[in-house]
């Protein structure tokens, strides 16, 4: 079975780097620090180094000052990567040097399985989701605030779970973990219901952007990132305007476009119209879900929207 070839690399090994990919959201913390949780817990050395920093609402889970922006220099014997696709989405090259051994653990369709051993759940709703399971069918007792963590994981990663991948195991183990002692209302409050004064008025900006194309079934909002430093507002103060994007009635791909004058980020959301995960992974270094995905096109915003519509397009007709 899997998990005994992952726990056989975990006990022959004493030291470890966690990481996980850019622009940090409740999934990869949350699997961050219940795996951090739990190779502490049997005495193992472990950082955890991610490119990005844990954007201040997810702040109060145990722990989430442990996860360090630092390169990470050679000489660890494995290095865990969680909920991340492919190793360039770590934002450091230098990965491969880092350690003897890498293990992939991940519910990404389009990861590369660039580990060692790569576990990987294309059905799972969450990276946190597996880790539940690993913990689970293992018989590895966790306390409360490590549950917390994978409520979170499973929380963001369904959108409160709101997204289709809410399925009935995915209830049976935020049933679970809420036996153990998360307090869902609690972290649900934490991460949607707990903005600063600049992150809605960044929002409204955006919400006045909001345009329809391609006969009404598609919607788009722009924020220019000279915008953040205008309103005082962090980058993560716009996350989740990309959900907003697909609640139009009709509207088969919403669109989230923040750019730079030289290159311009898509979000995009689908309800199953639509595979945004297959329009996302025809621009370079792309991909994602069917119906959440992302890339980036190295040009300006209004050259990048016509390239990605033109896109979209096709998949609509
Ligand atoms: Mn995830």
């Amino acid at each position: 079975m899997i998990w005994n070839e992952l726990r056989d690399i975990i006990d022959s090994n004493q030291t470890f780097v966690i990481s996980s990919h850019v622009s940090l959201d409740g999934d990869s913390i949350g699997s961050q620090l219940a795996f951090y949780w739990y190779l502490t817990s049997i005495g193992k050395t472990v950082h955890i180094f991610t490119h990005d920093p844990v954007p201040v609402k997810f702040g109060f889970l145990e722990n989430a000052g442990m996860i360090k922006q630092e390169k990470p220099s050679c000489g660890f014997d494995v290095l865990v990567v969680l909920d991340c696709s492919n190793p360039h989405r770590l934002g450091w090259d230098e990965y491969k040097e880092c350690a003897k051994l890498i293990v992939d653990i991940d519910h990404h369709r389009d990861n590369t399985r660039f580990g060692n051993i790569n576990i990987i759940d294309t059905k799972a709703a969450a990276t946190g989701e597996i880790i539940y399971r690993f913990f689970t069918e293992c018989g590895i007792d966790y306390p409360a605030f490590v549950a917390e963590s994978l409520y979170m994981a499973i929380m963001s990663d369904t959108g409160g779970f709101r997204f289709s991948n809410t399925g009935s195991s995915v209830l049976r183990a935020c049933a679970e973990l809420s036996e153990r002692g998360a307090q869902c209302s609690t972290i649900y409050d934490r991460v949607y219901s707990s903005r600063s004064r600049n992150a809605l008025i960044l929002q409204s900006k955006i919400w006045s952007t909001l345009k329809y194309y391609c006969n009404d079934r598609v919607s788009v909002m722009e924020m220019p990132l000279s915008l953040l430093d205008e309103l005082g507002a962090h980058y993560s103060d716009s996350e989740g305007m990309a959900d907003h994007t697909i609640t139009a009635e009709g509207i088969k791909v919403g669109i989230m476009a923040k750019y730079s004058p030289q290159e311009t980020h898509f979000s995009l959301r689908s309800r199953g119209a639509v595979d945004v995960g297959k329009v996302a992974q025809q621009i370079p270094g792309g991909g994602g879900h069917s119906g959440a995905a992302g890339c980036t096109v190295a040009l300006p915003y209004d050259q990048a929207l016509k390239h990605i519509l033109s896109i979209i397009e096709k998949e609509l007709d």
